[in-house]
């Protein structure tokens, strides 16, 4: 009896789409003129929900529009006359190539168990909109549009020059300078049709409008857990240049005797870092930098010495290594020993493993999102921490996959620069000169350094003991 009515509410949910009480796939839906940020959020936005474990995907309808180019040897997005409101076959085949990326999402929220799907496409007209809400109604999918309204000549004029040119559209078709000036005429054919958000007639809509590039925002009927976590990093992401620097602490005596986690001091190799890693920074002048340390004793000695030179050095509680439970201050082979199933559990699936009585790399994660986000606001800033803690922060900005978090190399005395760049970050290792340094990275690390750079900074002696 109890099962059929289990079966009952199964196709129940299947053939009618999904109630409150079962997971509401999203799809999010970018609204706005070509050049304002539409790529650029939905890739950030895609990176920081997959690391925070929401499954998401971005479905770029130019791509779309491209592949349907090559098949006929075409390339109508070098011609801005493509993009006219009155240039009815081109309006065929951006609709088409809309059509095929919604039957993508679609597959992927329906079979491939994705959580959100973010369709990327100007979507400037009522009439596209519309047929997306009701492609989203049909299959009981939640909306919620993205708008990025920008008028600052600058923005555009920045956002052209250094991103659009090297568009898949002008490559070796054009010079930079013909593809900047296609490129604006293509924005004023959007132009004529473009019909935004309309925050009067459209009130039944979910939807954010980002005025600007963040200066300000137009927030409507927020709808659920997803669209309000959205909602909350939008809010708090800038386009500021700056740069974000990490570190592990120097080498502590855990570390040169083969133990986990404790919270042991600084051994003299680990002290020399710290001095060295000042040095660097008294001749870097970082203006404004904040620093923001662990608050273990390894960490802070590694920070003391910036103390004179940042603008803050602040201690968190949520930079402290993950917590080895029952294991801290063992070596791997005491665990191994002790607890052989431990280390068989860990090897399966390194990320979702928690240590009896302490953490695992997911909780990690969601710890750390406070920081995240805070990162996100902020200009520049150093952040020395751990191991597993640096791990899971650099696969937030590398867009790593939970499976690669744990096994990411971030050796010690080594400082990583990360400067953000339109969709990707550049990241930089400056492998210190500082005397010997204990190896405490597992089997099969992933190497997110392509040219390290080797320094040996005037004035730093390794300090003796
Ligand atoms: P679109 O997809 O709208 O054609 P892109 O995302 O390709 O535009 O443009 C990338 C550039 O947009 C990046 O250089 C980034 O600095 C800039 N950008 C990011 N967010 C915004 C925003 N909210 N408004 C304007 N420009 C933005
Ligand atoms: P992009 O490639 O930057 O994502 O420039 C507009 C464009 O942007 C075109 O490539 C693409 O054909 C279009 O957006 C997406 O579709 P619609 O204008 O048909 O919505
Ligand atoms: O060995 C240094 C260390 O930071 C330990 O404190 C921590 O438990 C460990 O690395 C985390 O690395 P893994 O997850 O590879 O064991």
């Amino acid at each position: 009896m109890e099962e059929a009515s289990t079966k009952r509410k199964v196709t129940h949910t299947l053939t009618s789409g999904y109630s409150d009480h079962v997971r509401v796939p999203n799809v999010i839906v970018m609204v706005g003129l070509p050049a304002r940020g539409k790529t650029y959020i939905s890739k950030k936005l895609c990176r920081y929900l997959n690391w925070a474990g929401i499954k998401t995907r971005v479905f770029n309808v130019g791509e779309y529009r491209r592949k349907e180019e090559n098949a006929c040897d075409a390339n109508h997005g070098a011609n801005a006359n493509f993009f006219s409101a009155d240039n009815q076959d081109a309006l065929r085949v951006r609709e088409e190539s809309a059509r095929r990326a919604m039957e993508d999402l679609c597959e992927y929220l329906e079979t491939s168990k994705g959580t959100v799907a973010i369709l990327d496409a100007t979507n400037t007209t009522k009439k596209r909109r519309k047929m997306v809400i009701d492609f989203c109604d049909e299959k009981g999918f939640r909306c919620f549009f993205i708008e990025s309204v920008c008028d600052d000549p600058n923005i555009i004029n920045a956002n052209v020059t250094d991103v659009k040119v090297n568009s898949p559209d002008y490559k070796g078709v054009m010079s930079a300078e013909q593809a900047k000036d296609d490129f604006m005429k293509r924005i004023d054919n959007y132009k004529k049709q473009y019909e935004p958000l309309d925050m009067d007639n459209e009130t039944y809509l979910s939807f954010i409008k980002v005025i600007n590039a963040g200066r300000s925002f137009y927030v409507n009927r927020v709808n659920g857990h997803a669209q309000s976590r959205v909602i909350y990093y939008l809010m708090n992401i800038h386009l500021l240049p700056r740069v974000v620097y990490f570190t592990r602490h120097g080498e502590s005596e855990y570390n040169a005797m083969g133990r986990m986690g404790g919270d042991s001091p600084l051994t003299p190799h680990g002290d020399a870092y710290a001095h060295a890693l000042e040095q660097f920074f008294k001749g870097e002048r970082v203006q404004d930098l904040r620093v923001w340390s662990s608050q273990k004793i390894r960490a802070v000695q590694t920070a003391k010495g910036l103390k004179g030179i940042a603008a803050h050095v602040e201690y968190w509680k949520a930079l402290d290594e993950l917590d080895a439970g029952i294991c801290e201050g063992l070596t791997y082979a005491d665990i191994e020993n002790r607890y052989p199933k431990q280390t068989e559990d860990r090897k399966k699936d390194k990320y979702h493993y928690r240590f009896p009585s302490g953490e695992s790399y997911e909780d990690v994660v969601a710890r750390l999102e406070p920081v995240i986000m805070e990162l996100e606001r902020q200009g520049n800033v150093l952040v020395v921490s751990h191991q597993a803690v640096l791990r899971c922060i650099l696969a937030y900005f590398t867009d790593r996959t939970m499976s690669e978090v744990p096994y990411i190399d971030v050796p010690l005395h080594t400082l990583i620069k990360l400067v953000p760049r339109a969709y990707s970050c550049h990241l930089t290792f400056y492998t210190f000169d500082v005397t010997r340094r204990v190896w405490t990275a597992r089997e099969g690390s992933l190497n997110l350094c392509e040219s390290p750079q080797s320094i040996s900074p005037p004035n730093t002696p390794a300090r003796t003991p």
